[in-house]
């Protein structure tokens, strides 16, 4: 008998069997077999398949509005040579990385000699690195975005932070409804802490508690999307590794709830939503007959583009990230396709503050040669207003004791970078420069001496380039670029245009104190469920 499936099981059904066949175009009706054929026009399309993007498509879905998803990355559902869907950390292939030659992975050294990058092939990877000069940042590609890739930590964050940073949005609304709407669909689990004072692979940051609390700091537990079950299972013997197996950002290949298993799968179920993949957008215009007309790339496996067509919609929302809904607008803008955009396109870029540092523990204070992968407590000293930051401890499984505390810190950042389109490579350039890290790392400085002094301890100077003990050139946390309430009005619409949407990181102005994917995702469920009460469709 076939057992019965729910709308959302029967999601995540169409999505596998697409995968297995092969298919850039994944709906309900393509677990059944169909052709791949181009839609021309969709009442609603979705830009990329991140947080934002997610929570649009299943709430325009549920509201039955017939929905095109179109995701430049391609679908992570099926296994490689390997019969595993991602590539191992330790021996990464060209499934890790977006079109490069040679992996960049953030820490690439260790006793100052890259023994962490491979040699690969070209193709559509999942974890890009776009490279800005004196920043780079990273992003997650592939149906799911950023949450294939990430740490999975899903804070929130401090209310009083959170009003100082979006004062235009109502605070009670979002901690009382659409925070905890997002942690549910997310599948947001804490840590059994019995469990966590008890295992090996949390050994490491019981370690930096302990150096914490010496210093007389405080610190806390970070909820994750990883399921904890599946990890003691994993500890047990009982489950395959993925998080106890050094996988994360080439993507896990089990336990780690990514919004394709959420959201979008949830979307699916609807029946009226469907995935393009290996799509990118690359203009946007209005149509005289109203809505708007999107110019669409695709490419296959090699990166050769095989079509370029049209696409129109009556409503369009952009989920591209910060970077990629930037581009796209500021493009527009300053190509005349969308004339009227807000002045405000490109500006209130910031990184959260994100700083890495790592410090020498001495030979007694081992962290364990085992270590999972996804953090699970922060040292938390946000509210120290002369110095903010809140610095996730970090894992670092090489597989052996190496006596390393590891962070990463979020510190508040005041600076803010824009960006600008640059026509002879028909991109939008960001400009940040090295300076802009300096209150970043002097807040880190400030913290990590204190534990250092208390613990007599010192800085790692070999993991990061350059004898350097701060990692300050890259982000995994770009925020900004169509700032609420600037950009776009209170509820993302963008300014200038009806019908025109901004659902993702790119709202967020520049810094929130914490890991962002959760507020992304209770921003979402916010603006889109205003915008489907009241714009016309
Ligand atoms: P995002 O998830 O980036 O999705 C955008 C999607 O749009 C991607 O799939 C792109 O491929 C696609 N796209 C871009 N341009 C185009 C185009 N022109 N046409 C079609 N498709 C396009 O956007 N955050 C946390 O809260 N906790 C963590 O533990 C954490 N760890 C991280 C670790 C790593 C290694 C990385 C890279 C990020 C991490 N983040 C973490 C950040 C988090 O993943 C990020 O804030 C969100 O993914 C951003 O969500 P968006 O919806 O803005």
């Amino acid at each position: 008998m076939t057992p019965k499936l729910t709308r959302r099981q029967f999601g995540l059904a169409a999505l596998q069997t697409a995968a297995a066949l092969g298919f850039t175009r994944i709906g309900l009706s393509s677990a059944a077999a169909v052709e791949p054929a181009a839609a021309q026009y969709a009442p609603a399309i979705v830009v990329g398949s991140g947080y934002g993007s997610a929570v649009a498509a299943l709430r325009l879905g549920q509201a039955g509005v017939r929905t095109v998803v179109l995701e430049m990355g391609r679908l992570w559902d099926t296994p490689g040579p390997d019969g595993k869907v991602f590539p191992s950390t330790s021996a990464p292939d060209q499934r890790s990385m977006w079109f490069r030659t040679r992996t960049e992975a953030p820490l690439a050294q260790f006793l100052w000699l890259d023994v962490v990058n491979r040699d690969i092939s070209p193709y559509p990877g999942v974890l890009d690195r776009v490279n800005y000069g004196d920043m780079s940042v990273y992003v997650g590609r592939g149906v799911g975005g950023g949450s294939l890739v990430n740490g999975g930590m899903s804070p929130t964050p401090k209310r009083s932070y959170f009003t100082e940073v979006l004062p235009g949005v109502d605070a009670d609304e979002m901690y009382g409804t659409y925070y905890p709407r997002a942690r549910a669909m997310l599948g947001v689990n804490d840590i059994d802490p019995a469990w966590f004072e008890s295992t090996e692979w949390y050994r490491f940051a019981r370690v930096s508690r302990k150096h914490a609390q010496n210093t007389g700091l405080k610190t806390v537990f970070v909820p994750n999307v990883y399921d904890f079950a599946y990890m003691k299972r994993e500890a047990a013997g009982t489950a395959t590794k993925s998080a106890l197996a050094g996988e994360v950002i080439y993507g896990n290949n089990h336990g780690k709830k990514s919004v394709d298993k959420t959201y979008l799968a949830a979307a699916l179920g609807t029946g009226n939503v469907t995935i393009e993949t290996m799509q990118r957008v690359v203009g946007v215009r209005t149509d005289p007959a109203g809505g708007y007309v999107l110019t669409v790339l695709t490419s296959d496996v090699t990166g050769k583009i095989t079509q370029l067509r049209e696409l129109g919609c009556k409503q369009l929302f952009l989920g591209a990230g910060s970077l990629g809904t930037t581009e796209i607008l500021l493009r527009a803008r300053e190509k005349g396709t969308l004339p009227a955009l807000s002045e405000k396109v490109g500006l209130g870029w910031g990184h959260n503050g994100n700083v890495m540092t790592a410090r020498a523990n001495h030979l007694w204070d081992t962290v364990g040669a085992n270590q999972a992968t996804m953090p699970a407590m922060g040292i938390d000293d946000w509210d120290n207003a002369a110095n903010p930051v809140f610095a996730e401890i970090a894992p670092l499984p090489m597989g052996i004791e190496h006596w390393i505390s590891m962070y990463l810190a979020i510190t508040k950042n005041p600076e803010r970078g824009h960006f600008t389109y640059d026509a002879a490579t028909d991109s939008a350039r960001l400009q940040w420069t090295r300076d802009q890290n300096t209150p970043s790392v002097d807040a880190a400085r400030t913290l990590f001496d204190r534990i250092n002094r208390r613990n007599v301890t010192i800085y790692r100077y070999d993991l990061f380039g350059g004898n350097r003990p701060f990692a300050d050139d890259f982000t995994y946390h770009p925020l900004g670029g169509c700032v609420l309430g600037e950009a776009t009005d209170a509820y993302g619409r963008a300014r200038g245009y009806r019908g025109l949407y901004v659902v993702d990181g790119s709202l967020v102005p520049g810094s929130l104190g914490v890991n962002p994917f959760v507020t992304i995702t209770a921003l979402a469920e916010r603006n889109v469920e205003r915008i489907l009460a009241e714009d016309p469709r």
